[in-house]
């Protein structure tokens, strides 16, 4: 694989690193909080988006939000699983990104999120970034050039 420059790595954006919309595990606003946290077992991840029917950003729902939701005075009340919505316990205050957004705008944002949503202009959702993708870029970055200028030094002895 050819070495990494500085400035193809400053010109990546978030399009080239995202995860598409169809392999990002989501839910929906009206579904019970039972079908959510399923999901989220089921897919390992800790928080996923909610969408609407039109693939419209929502919002964010987590595990530990749905556990705190159903935690009673004395114990859990999985019972209310299936009585509560995901849209009355999401988080719907979340930041987002667009396709064209360069990759140092990305990885100012993964410093505070381990993902963020990418919408395009009319708020439809088209996938995810992940701190995983930006932090193996980055890695790799690091790595040729730690590489490079130590071959550089060899050379010069
Ligand atoms: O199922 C998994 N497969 C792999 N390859 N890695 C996983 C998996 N589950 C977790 N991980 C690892 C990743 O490194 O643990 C990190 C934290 O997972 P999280 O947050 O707390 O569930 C993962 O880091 P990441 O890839 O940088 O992803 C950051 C967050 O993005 C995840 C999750 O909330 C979200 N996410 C990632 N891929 C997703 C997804 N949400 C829905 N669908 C996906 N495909
Ligand atoms: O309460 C939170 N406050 C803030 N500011 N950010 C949070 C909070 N909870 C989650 N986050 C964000 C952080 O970016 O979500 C990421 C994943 O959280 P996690 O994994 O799945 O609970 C957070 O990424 P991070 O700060 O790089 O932390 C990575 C993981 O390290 C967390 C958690 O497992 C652990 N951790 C971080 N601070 C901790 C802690 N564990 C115990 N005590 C702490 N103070």
């Amino acid at each position: 694989m050819a070495k990494l420059e500085l400035q193809e790595l400053t010109a990546m954006t978030v399009g080239d690193l995202m995860i598409e919309s169809e392999k990002v595990a989501h839910v929906q606003m009206n579904n019970p909080l039972e079908h959510a946290l399923l999901v989220l077992v089921k897919s390992g991840y800790s928080v996923i988006p909610v969408l609407d029917p039109t693939y419209r950003l929502k919002g964010m729902i987590s595990k530990t939000a749905i556990l705190n939701e159903v935690l009673g005075m004395e114990r859990f009340e999985m019972e209310k699983l299936s009585v509560i919505k995901v849209s009355e316990t999401m988080l719907t205050d979340v930041p987002v990104l667009k396709k064209d957004d360069l990759f140092l705008t990305a990885l100012k944002a993964v410093v505070n999120h381990a993902f963020l949503c990418v919408l395009d202009e009319e708020g439809y959702f088209e996938g995810i970034l992940t701190r995983r993708a930006i932090l193996k870029q980055m890695n790799r970055y690091l790595h040729e050039q730690i590489h490079f200028n130590s071959a550089i030094d060899k050379t010069n002895v």
